[in-house]
């Protein structure tokens, strides 16, 4: 039987706190709700369980916070507003910005993807999803500048032929946290543009790949052929691909990993390298 739908009024009495009340908790994606006829509905099993609360977290006695459960409620819709709200929250509760990436972010997007794969979530509400987190990763990008002199440049992007832009905007803003200059070149980019672009960077530090679309081994190995040849400059190759790459080592890149703390340890590491032999 299908969940009967309840407006939002009906829900702040069951509730019984505030229309306003209840319209917070959408907007924050603590509630699940959809738009019907330009207003929200709310699911009468939601609104119950909500009632009841949320189970407190094993380790604190606190309910525990789950910002990408909220977060990817807010992306499916395309509510952009709903789900800077989620972000904010999540600030405002001390979440550091690349905590907000790394914990909320990324694992509301690889549900959305996990959804996609499982048949429950359209290619529409993929794009829609991701169209919403470009935004919020514009708006969260000045959190990571740091002042004072960089540390170099690092020049990252997508292979040819795939789409995937956001995993690289990501890295790039982690990296832009850690001292770097970045220069982020996007989805789908040529190898000979990996090249221009490192041509003329300031105090080049190494050239990024972001790769998540598996079959593409022959456009990685490109880009790190082309830049090896051209610039001798060391490759880092990464992105969600490698999980499932039978051997990514043997496409020549100097590092090779797909976990984010690793990434930001191979920059430090060819960052101080760069310095003890200008020195
Ligand atoms: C959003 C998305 C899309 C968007 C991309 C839009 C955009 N502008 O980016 C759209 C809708 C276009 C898309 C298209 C496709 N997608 Co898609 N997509 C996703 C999704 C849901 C999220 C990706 C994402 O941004 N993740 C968040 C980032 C932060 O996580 P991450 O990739 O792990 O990145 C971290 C690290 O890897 C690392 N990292 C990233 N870059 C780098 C670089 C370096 C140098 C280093 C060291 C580290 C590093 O740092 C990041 C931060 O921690 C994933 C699901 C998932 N599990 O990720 C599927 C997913 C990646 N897509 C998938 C597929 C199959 C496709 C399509 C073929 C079909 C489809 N779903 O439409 C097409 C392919 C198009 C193409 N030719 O490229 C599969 C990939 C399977 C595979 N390995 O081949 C996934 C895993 C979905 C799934 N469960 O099957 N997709």
């Amino acid at each position: 039987m299908p969940d009967e739908l309840i407006s939002l009024t009906e829900a702040s009495t069951r509730l019984g706190v505030h229309y306003m009340t209840a319209y917070r908790y959408v907007r924050t994606g603590q509630l699940s709700a959809i738009k019907v006829g330009g207003e929200w509905r709310v699911a009468a099993a939601d609104v119950d369980s909500f009632r009841k609360g949320p189970a407190p977290s094993a380790t604190n006695g606190r309910p525990k916070a789950d910002f990408h459960k909220r977060l990817e409620a807010r992306l499916v819709i395309g509510d952009e507003g709903g789900a800077w709200t989620v972000i904010e929250s999540a600030l405002n509760a001390g979440v550091e910005p690349a905590q907000i990436y790394l914990d909320v972010l990324a694992p509301a997007l690889a549900q959305i993807g996990a959804e996609w794969a499982a048949g429950r979530a359209t290619i529409a509400e993929e794009h829609r999803a991701t169209a919403v987190a470009l935004r919020l990763i514009g708006r969260l990008g000045p959190h990571f500048n740091r002042a004072g002199k960089k540390r170099g440049t690092v020049i990252i992007g997508a292979p040819s032929g795939d789409q995937h832009s956001v995993p690289g905007a990501m890295a790039a803003d982690l990296l832009r946290g850690q001292g770097f200059d970045v220069l982020d070149l996007g989805a789908n980019t040529p190898a000979e543009s990996f090249v221009d672009a490192a041509r003329h960077a300031d105090r080049l530090i190494a050239v990024g790949i972001s790769a998540t679309t598996g079959p593409n081994a022959e456009a990685i190995s490109e880009i790190i052929s082309l830049v090896h040849s051209e610039l001798n400059c060391p490759v880092v190759l990464g992105g969600h691909a490698l999980v499932e790459m039978e051997d990514p080592e043997s496409l020549g890149a100097d590092f090779v990993t797909s976990s984010s703390t690793a990434m930001m340890q191979a920059f430090d590491s060819l960052a101080e390298a760069r310095i003890r032999t200008s020195s």
